[in-house]
């Protein structure tokens, strides 16, 4: 759940990017800051040296008269399990990064197990509704074909969106499918909140 501080109306919603090491997480995030004059880097890193994880803030606007914000997070390779927990803790959504290289088919399976442990959940019920898997890099000439993917990645996701991300396709289509489905539930609890 977003943190949310109502002395000063203001939300922070959470966006983790996940996804096997080289699969393109690095590169939604830099597409989307290419595309976003606001885009800030928080203050608050969890590691300011040597850091496993990169984050960058979009100010997104008022929502039920709060300031909203959020903060798009994403580890660099795959965090061992209690990193993994912490930046997952309080996420709104997760977007997972799928490596179209068939090459990448075990890492892609690992990838996804850890982010299955890392949310606490053992089945693709309790993942699915928070989760847009992006299958990255579908400009490779022998990317997998897109039913291939699908058969092997073993999650039932809110959305799904084809990307290539080094050319900045896809990235903020994903983002904007993540930002959806953290909002939702936001101006959910805000209005609950309110009364
Ligand atoms: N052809 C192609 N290459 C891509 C695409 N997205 C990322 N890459 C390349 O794949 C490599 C890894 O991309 P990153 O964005 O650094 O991957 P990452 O998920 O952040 O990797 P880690 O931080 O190590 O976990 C880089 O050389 C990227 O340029 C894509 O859509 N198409
Ligand atoms: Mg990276």
């Amino acid at each position: 759940m977003a943190f949310v501080d109502r002395l000063n109306r203001e939300v922070v919603a959470k966006v983790v990017y996940w996804g096997a090491a080289g699969s393109g997480k690095s590169e939604n995030l830099r597409a989307i800051m290419g595309a976003s004059p606001e885009a800030t880097f928080p203050l608050n890193l969890p590691e300011p040296d040597g850091r496993w994880v990169e984050c960058i803030v979009l100010r997104l606007g008022e929502l039920s008269g709060y300031q909203v914000s959020v903060q798009l997070c994403a580890p660099r390779d795959l965090p061992d399990p209690e990193q993994g927990r912490d930046l997952l803790k309080g996420a709104d959504s997760v977007v997972f990064v799928v490596d179209s290289a068939p090459a990448r088919e075990a890492e892609n399976l690992r990838a996804l197990e850890s982010l299955r442990q890392g949310v606490g959940g053992n089945g693709s019920g309790a993942l699915g509704p928070h989760l847009v898997v992006q299958y990255n890099k579908r400009d490779l000439e022998d990317a997998c074909p897109m039913e291939v993917l699908r058969a092997a990645i073993p999650v039932v996701p809110e959305r799904e969106v084809e990307a290539a991300a080094a050319r900045g396709e896809g990235t903020m289509e994903t983002l904007k499918e993540a930002l959806r489905i953290a909002l939702v539930q936001l101006r959910a609890e805000l209005t609950v909140g309110v009364g």
